[in-house]
């Protein structure tokens, strides 16, 4: 094992508290995705990744940073990664899924304030993230209230740059975000020193639009029934793909997908039998917020698709390549996030016709929506999905949850009467 902690020192890491958060992780991972039965051989890398999460990335991220390159820390699907890479970047996304330093995030924002913000403040505040201390900008958005304060916060710490997400998808609000695509572009610019090329945006046009491909081949594969992957070893691969190096995220991500197609072949699936097939949908799960994927799974049912930022939503759609120049480049990559449907917008019928989509493509039993507590946009948002369930008769349940485990039992007790509802219905 090598030892880290004077590359964190260096970082400004507060060592004790880190290698308290150090201890937590590995039981935390043991228990919700080592512990599941029948992986494919494939995940040993994500396996990998994962345990040197603050170890061995982190280096290349230094190593990258002393090369004379940059580092860009996001919090939203809507950041486009593609000009940072061509900004010879590295994009790491720093949203938070654990709970850490909640007192000390409670005397700047209000207690009640969704968990996914409150931890990310707790990270940076209790100088436990080697991720947003290797940052060299941070890029907000304006999509959620709790998220516009909190840059303003983070402003105070670190450089932020802000990018002013429309609520709409009119036509001016198109021209205001492709404005704001060329705003990022030259923020970068001036942040490197460097004018960015045709070339390098194409080029990273083409190694994000590869990511995504095997991503969505990976989710493809996920309409196996009896499922070749669990829903949690998915989900574990989409929250990676948000820190990991992309070239090499994709070529593992797809050699996981050829074994896969030959279990499929073979008749080899986890578990080995048919089960309910639960579609998530809502909030993000930031790493390592498992909590809710793990009481589905360990209830007996698989969760086949996840209409999630940490998850479809993040890969759905490519940037388009074919483009005369790079004012052609840079609209494409515009429209391609423009197309990606969260709460914050309205209306947003279109995440619901995805919802509905999914439901028929992935052939789904039953929907979970999941809202972090105080999250406005899903939490509303969530009657919505629910009216239209209803109506097309698909079995729904709405959780709303943090990041605590003190809503296990109360949880659990809800996701097991859903699936054994589930369960007696496919049995009549
Ligand atoms: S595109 S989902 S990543 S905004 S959970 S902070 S919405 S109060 S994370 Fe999101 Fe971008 Fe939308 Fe996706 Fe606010 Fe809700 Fe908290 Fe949220």
């Amino acid at each position: 094992m090598t030892d880290y902690h004077d590359m964190w020192k260096e970082l400004g890491i507060d060592l004790d508290a880190h290698d308290g958060l150090l201890e937590v992780l590995p039981p935390m991972y043991e228990e919700n995705i080592l512990s599941q039965e029948g992986r494919p051989g494939g995940m040993e890398y994500f396996d990998f990744v994962f345990s040197e999460v603050h170890g061995l990335r982190i280096k290349e991220l230094v190593e990258h940073r002393e090369a004379g390159a940059v580092v860009v820390g996001t919090f939203c699907t809507y950041v486009p990664e593609e000009l940072i890479i061509a900004a010879g970047g590295i994009c790491v996304g720093l949203c938070a899924g654990a709970q850490v330093a909640a007192e000390e995030a409670e005397k700047y924002l209000p207690r009640n304030i969704c968990a996914l913000i409150k931890s990310s403040l707790g990270f940076k505040l209790a100088k436990v993230c080697p991720y947003i201390e290797s940052c060299d900008l941070l890029v907000g958005e304006t999509t959620c209230d709790g998220k516009k304060k909190y840059f303003e916060m983070l402003g105070e710490l670190q450089p932020v740059h802000i990018m002013e997400v429309p609520q709409m998808k009119l036509e001016h609000d198109r021209d205001l975000w492709r404005k704001e695509i060329r705003r990022m572009l030259e923020r970068m610019e001036e942040m490197t020193g460097k004018k960015i090329g045709e070339k390098q945006i194409r080029d990273a046009i083409r190694l994000v639009n590869e990511k995504r491909k095997a991503l969505l081949r990976l989710e493809e594969l996920r309409k196996s029934d009896p499922p070749v992957i669990s829903g949690r070893d998915a989900l574990l691969i989409d929250q990676i793909a948000f820190y990991d190096d992309p070239a090499r995220l994709t070529e593992k991500i797809n050699a996981l997908c050829d074994e896969l197609e030959e279990r499929k072949k073979a008749g080899v699936s986890i578990g080995g039998a048919h089960r309910p097939r639960i579609l998530l949908s809502g909030c993000p799960m930031a790493l390592p917020n498992w909590k809710v994927a793990t009481l589905i799974e360990t209830s007996g049912a698989v969760v086949a698709m996840d209409e999630m930022c940490t998850g479809i939503r993040y890969f759905d759609n490519l940037v388009e390549e074919d483009a005369a120049d790079t004012e052609a480049l840079l609209d494409n990559i515009a429209d391609r996030y423009l197309n990606i449907h969260c709460a914050i917008f309205t209306p947003n019928r279109e995440r619901i016709e995805h919802i509905k989509q999914l439901v028929e493509d992935y052939d789904i039993d039953a929907v979970v929506h999941y809202s972090l507590q105080f999250c406005d946009p899903y939490t509303v948002e969530a009657f919505s999905v629910q009216r239209e369930m209803e109506k097309e008769g698909v079995p729904f349940l709405y959780l709303e949850t943090d990041y605590s485990s003190e809503d296990t039992g109360q949880l659990t007790t809800r996701i097991q009467a859903l699936i054994e509802m589930v369960g007696c219905a496919e049995k009549a």
